[in-house]
């Protein structure tokens, strides 16, 4: 695999972050990780160091200077030889009293250090990745675990160890050879070979490379935005989206008026409804404006919109047009007015309505977030990944009646090579590459 198209992640240095939290805490805890040679330089702050490097894995108190005189801390050290440490490289801990003024002193006097640096985000597990302590599922699950806002997400992380994303690779692989060689047999030795006997293999081999494909197909592809899944409001002005807003949140966050236009940018806030996070965003009616500050509150409605996670057109009691703008929505609300006579098709609010009224919506946004991640075996697949996938299909559709329908080897062999190209677009060190790159991403500093 090609490390050069990763972040940039510069293996000679001793890198180092603060692991825990930063703010006020009981400890602090600072990595350090590099080859046990380069620790020597800290014992200008920590003379007692050789002693914990001659005690690995156990606990010593130590004093952490500032200069000559001045202690800055008592720390506990810890040292883990390579290769039995998080990053598999020789790692050091100091657990210092959990106050920024201290650890922030201790990060500046480590950066001093020649070939010392500060740790990029997600570098040691990158570094763990590298030295073989974690695969890439190891890493995904790690990701999603570290990013959950829901229990669905942690649950999905805890189901990801069944597969294994490069056997899949893997499989696919083999299957399409197979197949290409079935194909080639009847091309190049139609003659010699049992056409029927022949024609079975190309059969049987597009079936199970088929399947393998198929199941791919039902994988998801996890977004950021699925981390923090976005309920969206939409709808014209005056539907009534801020009055709906404002009892989802069960307070006054946004102006509602009767003058069409009032939210003029999105207004957006987290909810947490039985284990699950939810961020509920109130967005600027859409109608005809020429009020440019209007039209750009329009447009990030609409960008909003595309990337939500759960989408309510909201509708004012009069309106019939339930296709607004031709977008999909995920449930249709109408605002209600005493005159209005009642559909029980769509559901209905008002500004009486209480929160256990319209807690439903968050009960249909937290089934449609368990169906997406409900199928047995989960695989992450990486969005440009899924992207092959997805002009993959046709392609498999159409092949599949070509081979049921039994058409000449000729046209076989000219379909299978679309198909082919595409196949090779998913080798394993891109997609390692894609979701690596995704991965890292996702890591805090110190992870
Ligand atoms: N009768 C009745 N009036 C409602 C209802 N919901 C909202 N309204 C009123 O309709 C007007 C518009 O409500 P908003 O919630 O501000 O509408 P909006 O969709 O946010 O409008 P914009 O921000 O302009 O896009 C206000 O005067 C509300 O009091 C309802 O269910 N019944
Ligand atoms: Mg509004």
């Amino acid at each position: 695999m090609d490390f050069n198209e990763l972040p940039n992640f510069d293996l000679r240095h001793t890198i180092f972050a603060l692991i825990t939290p930063p703010g006020t805490s009981a400890v602090a805890v600072v990595r350090i990780s590099g080859k046990r040679a380069n620790f020597y330089s800290l014992c200008a702050y920590i003379p007692k160091l050789p002693d914990c490097l001659n005690h690995p894995r156990k606990s010593l108190l130590v004093d952490f200077f500032k200069n000559n005189s001045i202690i800055l801390d008592n720390v506990l050290a810890v040292y883990f030889p390579s290769p039995a440490s998080f990053t598999g490289e020789d790692v050091l801990e100091i657990s210092f009293h959990g106050n920024m003024l201290i650890v922030e002193q201790a990060l500046a006097m480590l950066s001093c250090i020649e070939n010392f640096r500060h740790a990029l985000p997600g570098e040691f597990s990158f570094r763990a990745f590298r030295n073989g302590k974690m695969d890439l599922l190891e890493l995904e699950r790690l990701s999603i675990r570290l990013n959950a806002k829901s229990e669905t997400m942690l649950d999905f992380a805890s189901r990801l160890n069944k597969v294994d994303l490069n056997e899949i690779l893997m499989t696919l692989r083999i299957n399409s050879m197979r197949h290409r060689a079935a194909i080639e047999m009847l091309i190049d030795f139609s003659e010699d070979v049992d056409e029927e006997h022949t024609f079975l293999e190309i059969c049987s081999t597009w079936n199970n490379l088929y399947h393998a494909l198929s199941k791919l197909f039902r994988h998801n592809t996890i977004g950021k935005s699925w981390f923090i899944p976005q309920i969206v409001l939409f709808g014209q002005t005056n539907a009534g989206k801020s009055t709906l807003f404002n009892l989802l949140l069960q307070e006054k966050r946004s102006i509602v008026s009767s003058i069409p236009g009032t939210t003029r940018d999105y207004v957006s806030q987290t909810v947490n409804f039985e284990g699950e996070t939810f961020e509920l965003i109130d967005t600027a009616g859409i109608r005809d404006s020429q009020d440019i500050i209007e039209q750009e509150g329009m447009d990030r409605s609409r960008k909003l919109l595309e990337d939500s996670f759960f989408k309510i057109l909201v509708m004012p009691p009069d309106s019939k047009n339930q296709d607004f703008e031709g977008r999909k929505f995920d449930l249709l609300l109408e605002s209600f007015s005493k005159e209005t006579v009642i559909n029980e098709k769509i559901g209905r609010f008002n500004k009486d309505s209480g929160f256990e009224e319209l807690s439903f919506v968050f009960k249909l946004a937290k089934r449609k977030l368990k169906d997406a991640f409900s199928g047995g075996e989960e695989v992450y697949l990486a969005q440009k990944f899924k992207n092959i996938l997805e002009s993959l299909k046709p392609y498999c559709h159409t092949y599949d009646s070509y081979i049921k329908n039994k058409y000449d080897i000729a046209i076989l062999d000219q379909e299978f090579r679309s198909i082919e190209t595409l196949l090779q677009k998913i080798s394993a060190d891109y997609e390692v590459n894609e979701v690596m790159n995704y991965i890292f991403s996702n890591f805090c500093i110190g992870k």
